[in-house]
This record gives structure tokens, C-alpha cells and sequence, in this order.
């Protein structure tokens, strides 16, 4: 038997990577028409990769390297979402531009994501701070303009007034600031916005169809467009103070949306929104007002926000008619928690039947009656009733059931002339404008004479300028000396550009039709691409891209369509979430937080390295920096290789778990690694003697079962169970020491190595190699487990009823509990013993015995 060395990672992966690098092996080709496209959510280029990366890039790249072993031409491309704020931040901080810290990154991150052996076909990489990749969603924004979905309006805005900037909804912490800590004031700003609710029925009706789609992202998204069906109803303003003949809808009338038309007996009052125009007419005189408004617009404008303040609310003296009972007169009060975005702006309260309106009304001494009968009223105290019942105290409605009483009460508005039924969704129109330099320019100019100018496509792209200063507050593009003066294109008089950008998700909506075509196509998507790709068969990302990533993505490619790009509604076909990954945390006796490798472990004990103190270990939690239980995939990689990383990292959890990184199992994986490298090596080294049947036969057909069920398991994403199959045939293909197979050996071999590739493609390539085989095994196809050698075996399962054998049974030894009981009881002998017995219960020991207990 000849010498085996030790596996050497290092070389090894380096020497395959070049391998499949220079011979452009998972480079796409043109030639086949079964295509499959697999995509990983392109990485930001924040300067290093993260654990949570490779485990994103891992699982598809198992996915890729699997279906191109199965035939199919696939489609794997890698970029970078290059736009956002911490370019920006790293300007500031660090005095160098945001491109060219970006651009490192990429480099950095670039070689980094090649030590993973990830199987992209790298000749589509493209950054979306590229002029060329950013010039075409310069001229989908005309498009849209031209299709009607995008235009510009007023809205309100959280705005920091320390950094003078616009902050997203996520970026308030506690109505603060996150970066300058100043409280967040409302402001009103012109914005561009796309037309997303133009789609929201069809983004909500869509979601059926997307039946490979994690069932809690639909719902997410579900949630996030938010139809209500309900009405809209108009109360006539009973005491506005009389202005002629030119009186405007919005000093006679206020319209309400509500989904509660049943309730209309039991209002009370109405309320508008702050930001309501009667609000806004009536703050012109009065003072007090003036300084309600302004104090509610200090919560800032998200949901939220809103939801969290308390209740308050001011009195217009406006007085409203009741529709159905011209007697009734309400007050109109202004309330903070009323949003100007949802609905009409204005509502009419129920305080018996909405939680919100019984604390207002509570409050401010106003009326609770109820009108829907409540079975637990009695018990019910100093809460709202929101439940089903009939109709009381509500005239032509008493007897009803809420949605019978719905209907009607609609009917009798429409008779009156003032509502009717409407649908209402939570979705806003997407404010797409961000007061940043680091994004891609919006492409409008505002000329004195002709107003708002589109940029001619001609003079696209609009880039951004290069000599740009951080060192004011505010966006760089509107302070940059030249950039923005322009001539009007039109009328070719003195004008400026628009010197906001767009919001980063707009990169990211489209990136992925991007791909489909080659990067030196001037077009930005080839029709003929698109179509032979798209939609994509599996994405593959981070369950917090569930509803804004992945619902514009939806939009655009609808948006798209519309203007011509695309063919097709869904991006993704398949979607597929991963958990996150896990560590213990760590901290000192000072309270503070420790990382893995400032510790000392000591036996049994923990301690810290600095000064040799006890540590209190706490629970795993997502890694993070902020607790310091990262652990570097670089230093992973170095000590351990690419494989043994991977190989952990696939399974120990299925994919969409969370995964808890410990270092016993990376180093139970390098074990595993090493100890499969000497065994299949060894099996082809052992010499030829007289096989035994029998031996070979039973490993022939354990290695056909396991083909058939890794293949199974990874189409069906079970990464650890294929692994865990693997793992078991392996340590039989360990244990036949006295017994030979024969040639069934070799088989097994090789069938081991082929299953384990796309998991371990560098180990299983040089095992391949060192088999004495010429080619690349990631040109091979797929091994095909043969049908005759994967009958499942049988087993003898005994009968029992009450505790005495009464038949045997031959079962498949897979067969279901369910399956075992009903065969059990379908035999004579066992149908007799209970005839006039009646089952209490039935034990079943699986594989082994069924006792059936009865009386
Ligand atoms: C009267 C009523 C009576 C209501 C009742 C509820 C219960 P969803 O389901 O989320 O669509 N509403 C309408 N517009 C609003 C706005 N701009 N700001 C705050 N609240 C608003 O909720 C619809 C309900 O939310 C509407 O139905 C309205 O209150 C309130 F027993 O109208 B309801
Ligand atoms: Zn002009």
C-alpha cells in the first residue's frame, strides 16, 4: 500500500480555483436551452466578507454547481449593490472618495469571495456605481415618466436638521437622529415618487402564484400592501363659516375612509389629520392651532412613530351632520394619530368599537355608544369591543350582522349621495429622492421658463461629478460649484439640475435582468435574454429583504414591462430565505462584551486572557459586531480551508434555520475532511481479491440509495440531510474491513466523491484527480442511482393485541406509521381477534412491533 499524504487544503483549493478560473469553466454558454439561473443577493461593498455572506453564496453555489452537473446551463453571477451611505460616511471620516473606497472594497472583497470556490461566472460582474450599469435606470426613469408612473410631489419627511438631511423611517431612533442625535422634525419637501400602488392589486394577486416562495415572506408582503375594503363617506361640515359662491370641496366637506360602515350609529366625532388642509386653512387664524400642528409634527412621519405618541387631540369648533340622522351634530377634532398618508386624512371615531377612539374619547369626555352587541360586555371594562355581532342602537341597521350591516348601511350612503364602497392599501407610492451625492443622479432639469425638464437621452448618463468636498453639512451635489448649473435643453436659458439621487433600492430592483445579458451589451436588457433567463429559478437571501428589496423588485419588473423592457410580471421564481448565524456571546466582569479569541478556556473553565477573571457566557445571538461574537471567515478559511467551512456550514442546520457557529463542529468538519480524504484514497489502493456477493450487492444498493436521496434532498433544499447521507455511506464504505465487494467498492468511491462536489467542490476534484481520473469533475454529470438497486428493504413487523402476538406483517421498511397501522389492520386474523373490541389505543415501535389495546 503506498503512502498517503495529508490532505493539503491550502494548495489544493488554490490550485483548483486557478483551474476552473483559467479554463472559464463556469463561465455561461449560449448553447443550451436548458437554462437555470441561480442568484445570490448581491453583497454591499462594505470592505470584508461576513459569515453571513458565505453562508448565502455557499447555498447557492451548491444549487449551481448541482444543476450544471445535472445538464442544465446555469446562469451564476456575482456584482455589487455599490451605492449608499457608508461610502459617503467613510468620505467624511477618512477624507478619501466614496468611489474609491468603494472600489477597494469591491477588490478586496472580490478576492475574498474567491477563496470560497463559489462557482460565478465572473464575466458578468458589474458594480451599479458604474456609469454604464447606472446610465440605463437613468433612462427607466424617463420611461417611467412617460408611462405615468413617476412623478413628483410635495411630502412630508423626516428631516435631521444637524446633517440638514432627509432620514428614512429606519434611521429615526426614539424620534432622534441616528447620526447627529437631533430630534426629527416633519418637513415638507418635493420628492420624486414611482407609481408602486398603480400595481398594488396585482402585487397582492401575485403572491398566489409564487407557490416556491416561504409562505411568512407572502404574508410580510401581504401585510405591507394592506387592502382594506371599506367606504369612503363624506359628512357635511354643519357651522363652516359661510365664504360664497367659490366655496372649494374642502371648507363644506370632510370624506372619511373607514372599514367599519356599520358602526356609523355609534360615532361620535370625527377627526382629521394635522396635516389635513382644513387643519392647515384653520392654522392660518388661529395661533394655537398653529402650535398643535407643529407640535405633532415634531413625532416625524413613520407609522410608528405616530402609533407610540399619546393621543391628543384639539377641537375645531367644527361641527359635521350624521348621514343617516340629520338631528345628530359631531365635533371635528384634529388628532395626532389621524396619518395624512392613509386613506382620506380623516375618520369618523367609534370609541365602543376601536381601542384608539375609546382613549380619545375617555379623554376628552366624549360619547361611548355601543352598536354592536358584545356576549362579554359585563366583563369588559375600559376597552373597545372589535369583534362580530349584531347590530343595536342603529335604526334601519338594528338586527344585522357586521357584514350584512356593512352592505347596507354602503346601499343607504349611495342613496344619499354622500359614499360608497372603496378599497383603500397601506402601500405608498415609493419616495424615491435621497439629498446624497453617493447614488445615482436623478435625471431632470428645473428651468425658470419651461418648469421640469426630463435630461435628453442623448445627454445620458448624467454622472456625478468627481471634485466633490465633504465638508459642509447637507448634499455635496448641491454645493458643488458648477455641477448643476445646466441650459434648459428646451429653451437653452440659464437652468439647474436636480441634485438628488436616487434612493439605493432603485440599483437593486433591477440588477438581476441585468445579469441575463452580457455587460458590453449596450442595451440594457436584451429582450431575447431576458426571456431565455428570467425569472430567476431560485433566489437566494436574507429574510429582511422580505418586503422592501423584494417588493420593488416586483414593481420594477411589472414597471418594466409596462415600458416595453421585459416580457414577463415575477422576478423570482423560487426564493429561498437562510437563517442567520449564531454565536455565544461573551462578557467580562465588568459587564462588558468579549470576543471569542480574548478568552482563555481553562478545563473546563472560561476566563478572560487579559486578566484571567471568570466570564459570564451568554446566550447565542446573530452575530454582530456591536457584541463581539463574529468570527472572521477569513481566519476560518486560512486555518481550516474553504471546504471545511462550507462543509459546516451546510450542515449543520437546513438552510433556512439559524445556524450556531461553535469551533467544536468546524472542527468536527475538518476531521471529516481529512478522514474522507485517507479512507477513499485508501479503498482504491486495496488490492483485488475474490469479492463476495453478498457484500457487494447490499453496498451497491446502500450507494444507489444514497444517490437517489441526496439528489432529492438537494432539489428540495436539505443540504444537511444530503450531507448527513453522505456521511452515513461513508462511514460503511469505513467499516467493511472483513468483507470485500469487489468492483462495488469502486463505485462507491466514486459516487461518494461525484455526491460530495457541490458541497465541497476543491476536495472533491483533487479526490477525482488522485482516482486516476483525466477530467474535471465539474464536467461530469450527475451519477443516476439505478431503480433496481433502491427497492427499499423490508421488515417483519409482529402483531400484538393487547400484549399477545396474533400476525406478522411484511412492511417496506420506510413505510409510514399510518401505512403500518392500516396494513396491521386490514389482516384477517387481526380483524377477528377485534371484532366485538373496541381500540383504545395503538403502540407502534417502529419497524418492530404494533400491539393494538382494546376492550
Ligand atoms: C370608523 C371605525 C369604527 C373604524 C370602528 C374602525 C373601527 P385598516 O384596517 O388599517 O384599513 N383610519 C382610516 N384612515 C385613517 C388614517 N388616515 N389615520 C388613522 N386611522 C385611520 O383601518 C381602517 C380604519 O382605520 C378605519 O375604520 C378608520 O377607523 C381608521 F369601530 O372608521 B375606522
Ligand atoms: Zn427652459
Amino acid at each position: 500500500m503506498s503512502e498517503i499524504s495529508r490532505y493539503n487544503f491550502r494548495e489544493t483549493e488554490q490550485k483548483w480555483q486557478k483551474l476552473w478560473e483559467d479554463g472559464k469553466v463556469f463561465e455561461v454558454s449560449d448553447n443550451s436551452s436548458k437554462t437555470y439561473y441561480v442568484l445570490e443577493m448581491f453583497p454591499y461593498p462594505s470592505g470584508n466578507i461576513h459569515m453571513g455572506h458565505v453562508r448565502n453564496y455557499t447555498l447557492g453555489d451548491v444549487l449551481a454547481r448541482y444543476k450544471r452537473s445535472c445538464g442544465f446551463n446555469v446562469l451564476h453571477p456575482m456584482g455589487w449593490d455599490a451605492f449608499g451611505l457608508p461610502a459617503e460616511n467613510a468620505a467624511i471620516e477618512r477624507k478619501i472618495h466614496p468611489g474609491e473606497w468603494t472600489y477597494k472594497n469591491i477588490a478586496t472583497m472580490r478576492e475574498q469571495l474567491k477563496t470560497i470556490g463559489l462557482s460565478y461566472d465572473w464575466s458578468r460582474e458589474f458594480a451599479t456605481c458604474d456609469p454604464d450599469y447606472y446610465r440605463h435606470e437613468q433612462k427607466f426613469f424617463l420611461d417611467f415618466l412617460k408611462n405615468d408612473l413617476a412623478y413628483r410631489k410635495e411630502s412630508y419627511v423626516n428631516w435631521d436638521p444637524i446633517d440638514s438631511t432627509v432620514l428614512a423611517n429606519e434611521q429615526v431612533i426614539d424620534g432622534r437622529g441616528w447620526r447627529s442625535g437631533a430630534i426629527v422634525e416633519r418637513k415638507k419637501l418635493s420628492q420624486w415618487f414611482l407609481k408602486i400602488s398603480h400595481f398594488a392589486e396585482d402585487l397582492l394577486a401575485g403572491l398566489d402564484k409564487l407557490t416556491d416562495w416561504p409562505d411568512k415572506v407572502k404574508t410580510m408582503q401581504e401585510k405591507w400592501i394592506g387592502k382594506s375594503v371599506g367606504a369612503k363617506i363624506e359628512f357635511r361640515i354643519a357651522n363652516r363659516e359661510s365664504r360664497g359662491s367659490n366655496d372649494s370641496d374642502h371648507t363644506t366637506r370632510i370624506t372619511v375612509f373607514t372599514t367599519r360602515p356599520d358602526t356609523l350609529f355609534g360615532m361620535s366625532f370625527c377627526a382629521i389629520s394635522p396635516q389635513h388642509p382644513i387643519a392647515q386653512r384653520l392654522a392660518t387664524s388661529n395661533q394655537q392651532l398653529a402650535t398643535f400642528i407643529e407640535e405633532c409634527n415634531r413625532i416625524g412621519v413613520s407609522e410608528e412613530a405616530v402609533e407610540k405618541a399619546e393621543k391628543k387631540g384639539f377641537d375645531t369648533g367644527l361641527k359635521v351632520k350624521h348621514p343617516f340622522d340629520s338631528n345628530r351634530e359631531h365635533p371635528v377634532y384634529i388628532a395626532n394619530f389621524v396619518l395624512m398618508e392613509y386613506g382620506t386624512g380623516a375618520i369618523f371615531g367609534c370609541p365602543a368599537h376601536d381601542q384608539r377612539d375609546f382613549e380619545f374619547a375617555t379623554k376628552y369626555g366624549l360619547p361611548i355608544l355601543p352598536v354592536v352587541s358584545d356576549p362579554g360586555r359585563e366583563s369588559r371594562v375600559e376597552e373597545a369591543y372589535t369583534g362580530d355581532g349584531t347590530i343595536i342602537n342603529s335604526g334601519f341597521l338594528n338586527g344585522l350582522d357586521v357584514t350584512k350591516a356593512k352592505e347596507k348601511a354602503i346601499e343607504e350612503l349611495l342613496k344619499l349621495e354622500c359614499g360608497e364602497k372603496t378599497i383603500n392599501y397601506r402601500l405608498r407610492d415609493w419616495g424615491i429622492s435621497r439629498q446624497r451625492y453617493w447614488g445615482c443622479p436623478i435625471p431632470i432639469i428645473y428651468c425658470a421658463s419651461c418648469g421640469t425638464v426630463p435630461v435628453p437621452e442623448k445627454d445620458l448618463p448624467v454622472k456625478l461629478p468627481e471634485d466633490v468636498t465633504f465638508d459642509k453639512p447637507g448634499n455635496p451635489l448641491a454645493h458643488h460649484p458648477t455641477w448643476k448649473h445646466v441650459n434648459c435643453p428646451k429653451c437653452g436659458k440659464a437652468a439647474e439640475r436636480e441634485t438628488d439621487t436616487f434612493d439605493t433600492f432603485f440599483e437593486s430592483s433591477w440588477y438581476f435582468a441585468r445579469f441575463c445579458s452580457d455587460t458590453s451589451d449596450p442595451n440594457p436588457l436584451s429582450k431575447s435574454a431576458t426571456l431565455k433567463w428570467l425569472p430567476v429559478d431560485k433566489y437566494i437571501g436574507g429574510v429582511e429583504h422580505a418586503v422592501l428589496h423584494l417588493l420593488y423588485a416586483r414593481f420594477f419588473t411589472r414597471a418594466l414591462h409596462t415600458c416595453g423592457y421585459l416580457e414577463m410580471d415575477e422576478p423570482f421564481k423560487g426564493l429561498m430565505t437562510q437563517g442567520m448565524i449564531c454565536h455565544e456571546t461573551y462578557k467580562d466582569a465588568a459587564g462588558n462584551w468579549l470576543c471569542p479569541e480574548d478568552l482563555l478556556r481553562n478545563d473546563e473553565k472560561i476566563l478572560d486572557k487579559k486578566n484571567g477573571q471568570p466570564v459570564t457566557v451568554g446566550r447565542s445571538e446573530k452575530m454582530s459586531k456591536s457584541k463581539k461574537n463574529v468570527v472572521d471567515p477569513r481566519e476560518i478559511i486560512t486555518s481550516y480551508g474553504a471546504d471545511t467551512a462550507r462543509l459546516f456550514m451546510l450542515s449543520d442546520s437546513p438552510p433556512d434555520r439559524d445556524l450556531e457557529w461553535t469551533e467544536a463542529g468546524i472542527d468536527g468538519s475538518w476531521r471529516y475532511v481529512n478522514k474522507l480524504w485517507r479512507l477513499l484514497l485508501e479503498q482504491n489502493d486495496a488490492e483485488a481479491e475474490q469479492p463476495d456477493e453478498v457484500a457487494s450487492l447490499k453496498l451497491r444498493q446502500e450507494t444507489h440509495k444514497t444517490i437517489a436521496r441526496v439528489t432529492e434532498d438537494i432539489e428540495r433544499f436539505r443540504f444537511n440531510k444530503a450531507i448527513a447521507r453522505i456521511r452515513e455511506l461513508s462511514n460503511l464504505l469505513g467499516t467493511l474491513t472483513d468483507k470485500n465487494p469487489g468492483d462495488a467498492k469502486t463505485e462507491t468511491v466514486n459516487a461518494i466523491v461525484h455526491l460530495i462536489s457541490p458541497f465541497m467542490p476543491h476536495l472533491a476534484e483533487e479526490l477525482w484527480q488522485q482516482l486516476g481520473h483525466q477530467d474535471m469533475l465539474a464536467h461530469r454529470p450527475w451519477p443516476k442511482a439505478d431503480p433496481a438497486l433502491c427497492v427499499e428493504d423490508e421488515v417483519t413487523i409482529a402483531i400484538q393485541i393487547n400484549g399477545k402476538l396474533r400476525a406478522t406483517i411484511l412492511c417496506a421498511a420506510e413505510a409510514t406509521r399510518e401505512e403500518v397501522e392500516s396494513l396491521a389492520l386490514s389482516v384477517k386474523n387481526v380483524q377477528d381477534f377485534l371484532k366485538d373490541k373496541q381500540i383504545k389505543k395503538i403502540i407502534y415501535v417502529p419497524g418492530k412491533i404494533i400491539n393494538v389495546v382494546a376492550v
